[in-house]
């Protein structure tokens, strides 16, 4: 089955015309680096026994072509979905070019995430197989795989990838049109589900050429993937694709931590790695504890998260690299500083669109006719272009909000421009907490603890945290106060309630009542302002004391 292109055909032929959209597709990507650059190494890394790795281009090729045979053994067919939840390994490379080159679909998973979120995306997107390994993070992923695959019909198959993968002769290529879709990423949520984000080949490969081009990749790149290789981040910005097209080499690290990641960046010459701010933090305290020695490392991306110019202007010193800040959607929109840029726009703003026709319109929030504000003046950013979705996949509902009548996609951030169009990210209008670049949608976490039998109502928010930016503080309100569940209990029931650990609340409190809004909503705004001030308070009296 075939998904639907989402972008308006006017707008498609402008793309191409314009020369992003250039027709190549997944499996021409990984053909042209096999020939240009098969002997070369494409991933090193320890797989799912702990044996270091490291394969040439070619022979990953060979890899996806085999497992591709294998796949159409077991039935997968071109078009179908595959649920991807893989920590960082390099089967993970294997897997999801294997995919591409059968012309399957993946659904890109978390390794975070537990078992309901891997349910209702096997669900929604009428997954044929989920492929995991036996166990990450001291969690059975592959039992919980097979728990979904009983309880969701269309859901064949569960391939554990330390059980071994299937294999066949080197399957041919798929030959999908560029303007199909080629696989569904996560969106980071507001609502009560994560919804899923078709990507085309066309869109989706020219951002990522474009990334490359910014960062200046070339073949002897080596990209460190410390966060999930799934996040879009990882992914495309530039990631291990934006390495891949140029040639480079992709090191998958175990762990995202300083000891691990700085020790792999001395040992396999790493000259760009991509970061959240709080990891950003805990690398540049080693490094400044340590000086390790790290001559090749050249740029240090950071973004999914705000990083404050404190940190950022700590990064250069500690680690003797370029700090590169980026400000991306896994819908399409990044922004990079350019590794020319002088200090202020480095250390200060959140950079600017990777395409000339990326378009950002900064509206007010409170317009109910997207007003824009006046230049240099906070709003909200709405955005489209050549790499932004026209909409989430059979989410017509929740699109006819989330995007205006014209295809603008409402990012839910509060940004203002500055004079050489860098974005500055100021805040957030969206009901989502950004837990150091892990998201976290308000709704989806109050729904789990609704849940719960003694629970009437809960309202999730963020509070400032030191470290992560931000951390979730929920508000519950008990049916009956005097047999009110403990916080405790409520962050054991989320959690056994198979969600990831992210999710679940940093903090319970329960009250007995919320403020309400104008309209008798749940003011969220009176209840983020309540803990903002009480975070002050406490860091006065820690200040003071
Ligand atoms: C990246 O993608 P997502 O889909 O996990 O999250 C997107 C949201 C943005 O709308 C914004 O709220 C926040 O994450 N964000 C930032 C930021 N980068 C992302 N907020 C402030 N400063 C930044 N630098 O997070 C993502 C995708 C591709 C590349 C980089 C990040």
């Amino acid at each position: 089955m075939k998904l639907e292109n989402p972008y308006p055909d006017e707008a498609a032929r402008r793309y191409r015309d314009a020369g992003y959209w250039t027709g190549q597709t997944f499996p021409d990507l990984l053909a042209t680096a096999a020939r240009e650059h098969g002997g070369r190494p494409a991933v090193v890394g320890r797989d799912v026994h702990r044996q270091r790795q490291r394969w040439t281009y070619a022979e990953l090729d060979d890899r996806a072509r085999r497992l591709a045979a294998g796949l159409a053994g077991l039935g997968v067919a071109p078009g179908d979905r595959v649920v991807v939840w893989l920590p960082n390994v390099p089967e993970y490379l294997e897997v999801i070019w294997g995919l591409f080159t059968l012309g399957a679909l993946p659904v890109f998973a978390l390794p975070a995430h537990r078992e309901s979120e891997i349910r209702y995306f096997c669900e929604h997107a009428e997954a044929v197989a989920v492929v995991t390994v036996t166990r990450h993070d001291r969690h059975d992923h592959a039992d919980a795989a097979r728990r979904v695959a009983k309880d969701v019909a269309s859901v064949r198959e569960v391939l554990v990838v330390d059980e071994g993968l299937p294999t066949g002769e080197p399957a041919t290529p798929s030959a999908p049109e560029p303007d199909d879709v080629a696989f569904l990423q996560l969106s980071g949520g507001t609502t009560g589900l994560p919804k899923l984000i078709p990507r085309t080949h066309d869109d989706y490969l020219y951002s990522v050429r474009a990334s490359a081009d910014i960062c200046g990749l070339t073949p002897g790149t080596v990209f460190l993937a410390a966060l999930p290789a799934a996040h879009n981040f990882t992914m495309s910005s530039p990631g291990l694709l934006g390495v891949m097209h140029a040639g480079g080499c992709v090191v998958t690290a175990p762990s995202p931590d300083p000891d691990t990641c700085l020790r792999l960046v001395a040992d396999e010459g790493v000259t760009i790695a991509a970061v959240v701010p709080p990891l950003a933090a805990v690398w540049v305290a080693a490094a400044e504890k340590n000086s390790p020695e790290l001559p090749t490392l050249e740029v240090l991306q950071v973004g999914g998260a705000k990083c404050g110019s404190e940190l950022a202007a700590r990064i250069g010193p500690a680690l003797g690299a370029t700090l590169q800040q980026v400000f991306g959607m896994a819908e399409g929109l990044v922004n990079y500083t350019r590794l020319d840029d002088p200090d202020d726009v480095v250390l200060h703003t959140q950079g600017r669109p990777i395409s000339p026709d990326d378009e950002l319109r900064v509206v007010d929030p409170d317009s109910p006719d997207d007003r824009e504000v006046a230049p240099g003046e906070v709003g909200a950013l709405l955005t489209r272009g050549p790499y932004t979705i026209r909409g989430y996949y059979r989410a017509p509902e929740h699109n006819a909000t989330a995007f205006t009548a014209d295809g603008f996609y409402r990012t839910g951030d509060l940004v203002r421009l500055d004079p050489g169009g860098n974005v500055v990210v100021t805040g957030r209008v969206k009901e989502q907490i950004n837990r150091g670049g892990e998201k976290v949608a308000a709704e989806e976490v109050e729904n789990h603890l609704m849940a719960h039998a003694a629970v009437l109502d809960a309202a999730v928010v963020g509070v400032p945290d030191e470290f992560l930016g931000e951390r979730t503080h929920a508000y519950v309100l008990p049916r009956d106060p005097d047999e009110a569940p403990s916080p405790a209990d409520l962050r054991r029931f989320v959690r056994d309630r198979g969600v990831a650990a992210y999710k679940v609340p940093d903090a319970v409190e329960v009250v007995t009542s919320f403020p309400a809004t104008g309209v008798g909503k749940t003011s969220r705004r009176e209840l983020r302002a309540a803990l903002a001030q009480r975070h002050t308070e406490q860091r006065h009296r820690e200040e003071t004391s």
